[in-house]
């Protein structure tokens, strides 16, 4: 159940991961929908967990009563329970629970839910269940069984269930805690609000005994005619023929998985590939089949790669038009396709070709959308300002999420950068760290870019992007906040940058807050006025950098952060977003809207 890790030459202690291969590709799998409403529990001593002398009782007494994943009701007036889930008030799965009971605004801690549902598992197939993320920590039982455990708010995990599920009345029980920790990835500190619960969709997802359980197809490096990649059977014993069609390229291609279930292949198409490309989000319909199951995917194929500070796509240098944002929607987060759409049509109306995901692996609706609407993007994990770099098991815990991200999102052609960080403070620690993500990104995926949002130091007044790291990704990015936390925005366009890389080069942030509606002069803090002179100050500073090719200003929309209490004025958001919360664009949309008008027919 948990992954044992060799990390910095010891073995650690087991990190709370499911070591089950995820199941991608979940919106082509026979699945059903556990969304809806579900009973909760809100446990701040954790008292379903816990006995009083602080015992665990799923280490004790796995079936004492007073342990809510048991679900007990009383069976009559004289018996002692204290808790009942069916008495209990619901709330919406997937949804943030902050957002949806106002006593729950602020809430951090534990809160358990339950749902029950019956299903008629036919004798042959097994049944999975999925979840697309739960913050932060998730204990997962069905039936009073104890499935796993999993930690990291923003990736998805599932579970077999074959053996535990029941025709009629099962319980479902998730104990999910969001308490932030200085060693947990994200640490406990962020600028941007720690949304707790049952936050993505989750589903029953019913295969074959031996069924397909993951799959890679893309181009081979350094090729664009060759196709590469691997199909991974579950429960394989022989030898099993594998078929892969692409019928508007005419390919059909057979495979034999041996038994440790992989097919590996490699094979050249003569025909003429339709590359993916944001002016041109071609994807082809893919059919993985055995013999007992036929998997449908959605794939563009594109190639993506850097020549000194090129950023190649298809071969064609490229200017990164792009915005951040974080997975979140009118001050809740955002977990369904129509949120996806609503914000990445923003993206597109801005004029970008890109979005940086920030700061963690955002819903799998997002990247779904991105590959529609034709859009690059920038994925990242939560190694976010003071991870806890010299503890071991905050590294398992961020390659764990940084395996899983890749994992789930190495079919789609949008994502062109893993990136491995954020702001992190130098020391000998981090760049080991950093470096040993890097190590695994690279071994998982060696057709996509490696960066992360760095820092920069000034000397004599010229910005110097310089840090060590940069050695080992193959964008340079960095984040500058000119005229907002420091520095003149006067003086900005005269700016002076130097960098000793040959690389490509990406401002990942720059912004400053304005309170949509306020207006004044454009010296004036948190106007609209200012926000716009920023952006126009900025951007003319941007375009003179060394090797400049992209931008992702921060952000596209204001939202909720505990950082930002200015009375009338922030009340709890970071007020960065070029969108308020309340969907309206404020003056320097069209700032940046001209600019990028301008970029696309210079790179045209
Ligand atoms: C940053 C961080 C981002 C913050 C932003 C800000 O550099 O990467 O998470 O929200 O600055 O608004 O200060």
């Amino acid at each position: 159940m948990y992954q044992f890790k060799m990390i910095f030459g010891c073995l650690l202690l087991p990190v709370a991961v499911w070591s089950q291969g995820l199941l991608n590709n979940t919106e082509n799998r026979n699945t059903t929908s556990l969304n809806g409403n579900w009973n909760y529990i809100v446990d701040p001593y954790e008292t379903g967990y816990y006995n009083f002398h602080a015992e665990v009782y799923d280490q004790k007494n796995p079936k004492a009563t007073a342990a809510f994943y048991n679900n007990y009701h009383a069976k009559n007036k004289t018996e002692l329970v204290e808790y009942d889930f069916d008495r209990s008030p619901q709330l919406k799965v997937p949804g943030d629970w902050n957002t949806q009971k106002e006593n729950l605004f602020y809430y951090e801690g534990t809160i358990w839910f339950k749902k029950s549902f019956d299903y008629d598992l036919q004798s042959g197939k097994r049944l999975f269940v999925y979840f697309g993320a739960v913050n932060y920590k998730a204990e997962v039982y069905l039936n009073g069984t104890k499935l796993g455990i999993h930690e990291g708010g923003f990736t998805a995990f599932n579970f077999d269930i074959t053996a535990v599920v029941k025709p009629k009345d099962n319980y479902l029980v998730v104990k999910v805690d969001n308490k932030r920790l200085k060693e947990a990835v994200p640490t406990a500190n962020t600028d941007w609000w720690n949304y707790g619960g049952i936050t993505r969709d989750v589903l029953l997802i019913e295969e074959p005994q031996v069924f397909i359980q993951d799959y890679a197809i893309q181009l081979k490096k350094g090729t664009s005619n060759i196709f590469s990649g691997f199909v991974v059977l579950n429960n394989n014993s022989g030898s099993e023929k594998i078929t892969l069609t692409i019928r508007e390229l005419q390919v059909e291609k057979e495979i034999t998985a041996g038994t440790d279930g992989k097919a590996v292949f490699e094979f050249e198409v003569d025909n003429n590939i339709k590359y993916w490309s944001p002016d041109f989000p071609k994807l082809y319909k893919v059919l993985i089949s055995t013999g007992y199951q036929s998997l449908k995917a959605d794939i563009g194929f594109r190639t993506i790669e850097t020549r000194g500070p090129d950023i190649l796509l298809n071969g064609k240098s490229v200017f990164l038009r792009g915005i951040s944002l974080h997975e979140e929607i009118a001050g809740r987060r955002a977990n369904t396709l129509a949120d996806a759409v609503r914000l990445l049509t923003w993206a597109k109306e801005l004029g970008c070709n890109y979005v940086r995901l920030a700061h963690y692996p955002h819903n799998e609706y997002m990247l779904q959308t991105a590959d529609k609407l034709g859009l690059l993007v920038w994925e990242e994990i939560p190694v976010y300002w003071t991870i806890d770099f010299n503890n071991p098991a905050t590294f398992a815990n961020a390659e764990d999420q940084l395996t899983a991200v890749i994992n789930r999102d190495k079919n789609r052609a949008c994502v062109i950068i893993w990136s491995v960080a954020n702001e992190t403070p130098l020391s000998e620690s981090r760049n080991t760290f950093l470096i040993n993500l890097v190590n695994q990104a690279r071994a998982l995926d060696n057709t996509r870019l490696i960066s992360a949002a760095l820092l920069t130091r000034s000397e004599n007044g010229v910005g110097i992007i310089d840090d060590k790291m940069g050695a080992y990704f193959d964008i340079i990015a960095f984040n500058e906040y000119r005229g907002w936390y420091g520095g003149d925005l006067v003086s900005a366009p005269a700016a002076k940058w130097t960098t000793p890389y040959n690389k490509p080069v990406v401002v990942s942030e720059f912004g400053g807050d304005a309170k949509q509606g306020l207006h004044g002069k454009k010296e004036e803090r948190w106007t609209e006025e200012y926000q716009e002179y920023l952006y126009q100050q900025n951007l003319l500073m941007i375009q003179q950098m060394p090797n400049i090719r992209g931008v992702s200003p921060w952000i596209l929309t204001d939202f909720r952060s505990p950082r930002r209490m200015l009375p009338g004025v922030q009340d709890g958001f970071n007020r960065k977003g070029l969108i308020s919360d309340k969907g309206i664009k404020k003056k320097a949309f069209n700032t940046l809207q001209a600019f990028y008008k301008k970029i696309a027919l210079q790179y045209n």
